[in-house]
């Protein structure tokens, strides 16, 4: 199938609250969001690059070049389908986030155009996914006991907390010691070295489902060497970009649990495979966010409900994050569990008056 326009658009949502992590804050999300057009259909990708290139080495302004200067134009001339994209465009080398928002959105045209929720396309084995949420670095111990409160009597089956350096054991602990019984896990986003091994023991007492990306991303041995310290397992996010990396990190067991984002790894069919390679080492995954609006989510959810996602994810309601969505109906859990959207491609109409209302620029191309 043809396909007629690519529309890149830069948006901006702001957050209901500042998220910050070991390495940097938001409190308003700017993106990327792709709509690739057909005849009459227009399919989805939501970008998730950030301003600066601290979670990975991608920016908001880096994609945008490569989008417009050469991954649009490889879609205009070869035509709209997902998988052909991919192979087209494989001699690029990196900027998966850039990839996979161009290729998610042809996802979403082509199964649109079949009729299909992309779920039922890709091999989804459910209709409701887990989930959980993951919370920022609180300014006070008390705001994140409360905060854990809330969600936990929300329904959200797991607590993820950030930590970093300085702020792990006795967070962990304050956690934990209040709710004995919750499924709880912590995610350092890279911020520890190999000479931190004692402190990241320190944590093993405290029953954690996992430990998620200690180490930097370039250091899967390092990883390993951690896990055979420690009783809790390591769940690998950052350093797992490629089914390669999953295959490498299974055989030197350096994750036990494996966080799957589909802009991280470079697009859709990128991530189901990574998930069959984890499937096949016994090795269990479930889907990250990064503060995606609904278009994001909801292919998130899609990505969810393959048969290996048997961990609750990150995608939590948009309304935690956002006053008002661009998508339709809402992505909304129900007592921690988020209902696969039943519509074709990514399930959720788009709202073009809220994304004009959030547009800064956009920028159009034709064949
Ligand atoms: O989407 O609900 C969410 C947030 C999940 O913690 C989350 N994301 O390190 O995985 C992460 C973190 C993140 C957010 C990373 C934004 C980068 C940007």
């Amino acid at each position: 199938m043809h396909l007629r326009r690519v529309v890149l658009r830069r948006l901006e949502m702001p957050l209901k609250f500042r998220f910050r992590t070991s390495f940097g804050e938001t409190s308003v999300k700017r993106f990327l969001l792709v709509e690739a057009q057909s005849d009459d259909l227009s399919g989805w990708g939501e970008c998730v690059a950030e301003e600066e290139p601290l979670y990975s080495e991608e920016t908001n302004e880096g994609a945008r070049h490569v989008l417009g200067a050469l991954l649009i134009p490889a879609a205009l001339s070869g035509g709209s389908d997902p998988e052909e994209f991919e192979r087209r465009v494989g001699p690029i080398r990196g900027n998966r986030m850039a990839k996979a928002a161009l290729e998610t959105a042809l996802w979403d045209l082509a199964a649109r155009r079949a009729g299909v929720p992309l779920s039922a396309w890709i091999g989804g084995v459910r209709d409701r996914v887990a989930v959980g949420v993951s919370l920022g670095l609180q300014p006070t111990t008390g705001e994140l006991l409360e905060l854990v409160e809330r969600h936990v009597t929300d329904g959200y089956r797991r607590i993820k907390i950030k930590i970093a350096p300085g702020r792990d054991v006795a967070l962990v602990s304050a956690v934990r010691e209040r709710f004995p019984a919750i499924e709880l896990t912590v995610d350092a986003n890279a911020a520890y070295r190999p000479a931190d091994t004692d402190v990241l023991a320190a944590l093993d007492g405290f029953g954690l489902d996992y430990i998620e990306q200690p180490l930097g991303h370039e250091d899967l041995w390092g990883h390993a060497a951690l896990a055979r310290r420690l009783r809790t397992p390591i769940c690998l996010d950052e350093s797992i970009r490629s089914p390669a990396d999953a295959a490498v990190a299974a055989e030197i067991g350096a994750a036990r649990v494996v966080n799957i984002k589909i802009g991280r790894v470079g697009g859709l069919a990128e991530a189901r495979r990574i998930h069959d390679v984890c499937a096949g080492a016994g090795i269990p995954v479930w889907c990250g966010g990064m503060l995606e609006s609904g278009v994001g989510r909801a292919m998130n959810i899609q990505l969810a409900t393959l048969p290996n996602f048997t961990r609750p994810g990150d995608t939590s309601s948009a309304s935690r994050y956002f006053d008002e969505d661009i998508v339709d109906p809402p992505l909304e859990a129900v007592r921690g569990e988020m209902p696969v959207p039943g519509g074709a491609g990514i399930g959720v109409e788009v709202r073009r008056d809220r994304v004009q209302q959030y547009t800064i620029s956009s920028e159009e191309f034709t064949p």
